[in-house]
């Protein structure tokens, strides 16, 4: 495969050097954010767009908004629920920013309202496997991320068990890629993510990020969603999701050093200025 880019409708992603994807939960229960945009009951368009703001300001690329909370045992949103959450917002962003919007939606109805209030990208944990998802976005035209997860939400965590996690996560991506491509959608706009923290032991995740290579040797941008989840808090000792930063940045730039073409964060400034010392020390070495 060619150079990675990727087409956005009107704009195009160069992923030459690692983008960043800042995070926008619109759920009140999220892994480490929940409800952080909410004034009491409902989601707060004010509070939301300053956050928003801020991240572009920090050097985001691409803002992730999602209104399916999928940490485990997280209780499921109906589709009503879910367009009124990300709509809105996402017709707001697009008015008001000059930025990629991704949409972290499973759900096909999700994917094509989006598609028609300007989203750029589809990201999807379950990885188009819902009814109508992949002729959602092959109808759309745009790129979609490819996740990996045993099992769903409610039940991930409980015993997560394979025999080698890197094969299977592999061969499983590259089952649903073709589905992909059979139901129309283009290869060069197919992301590919391993699914840190989705049905995985602390073994596992470790084990799949010392393979991001794997992944990043099938030619499809890779990416790499790690910021402040669990595995974090286990490698260092630490309780609660505020004790994660530094560990998060840290995994950001290794994630890149390994190919990872897409970092999808929470900390968009502190991402940003790791990477770009890395980048500046990568770049002086080619020379
Ligand atoms: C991921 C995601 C991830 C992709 C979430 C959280 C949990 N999408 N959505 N990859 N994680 N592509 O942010 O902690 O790892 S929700």
């Amino acid at each position: 495969m060619s150079a990675l880019r990727l087409k956005c409708r009107d704009k195009v992603l160069d992923l030459s050097r690692p983008a960043i994807m800042g995070i926008v939960n619109l759920t009140p229960d999220s892994f480490s954010d929940g409800g952080q945009l909410y004034a009491g009951s409902r989601l707060s368009q004010s509070k939301t767009l300053v956050a928003i703001e801020k991240m572009l300001k920090d050097g985001a690329d691409i803002i992730d908004i999602g209104g399916e909370s999928t940490r485990p045992g997280a209780a499921e949103v109906s589709e009503q629920q879910e367009l009124d959450r990300v709509l809105p917002i996402l017709e707001l962003i697009v008015s008001r920013f000059d930025t990629l919007v991704s949409v972290d939606t499973s759900t096909a109805v999700v994917m094509r309202e989006a598609t028609a209030k300007g989203a750029h990208l589809i990201n999807d944990v379950r990885g188009l496997r819902r009814d109508g998802a992949l002729d959602a976005v092959a109808q759309s035209g745009l790129p979609v991320c490819l996740m990996h997860m045993q099992n769903q939400p409610q039940t991930m965590q409980i015993r997560p068990v394979y025999q080698d996690v890197v094969a299977e996560v592999l061969a499983f991506l590259a089952d649903r890629k073709q589905d992909c491509i059979d139901a129309g959608i283009a290869a060069e706009q197919i992301i590919l993510d391993p699914g840190f923290g989705f049905g995985k032991t602390l073994t596992n995740n470790l084990t799949l990020f010392n393979a991001i290579d794997q992944f990043v040797a099938s030619g499809h941008p890779v990416l790499v969603g790690v910021s402040r989840k669990a595995m974090i808090g286990q490698m260092l000792g630490t309780e609660g999701s505020s004790q994660r930063l530094i560990g998060s940045v840290t995994m950001a730039v290794l994630a890149a050093q390994r190919g990872a073409a897409i970092l999808r964060v929470h900390d968009v400034l502190e991402t940003k200025q790791a990477i770009d010392i890395w980048q500046a020390i990568t770049i002086k070495e080619q020379d």
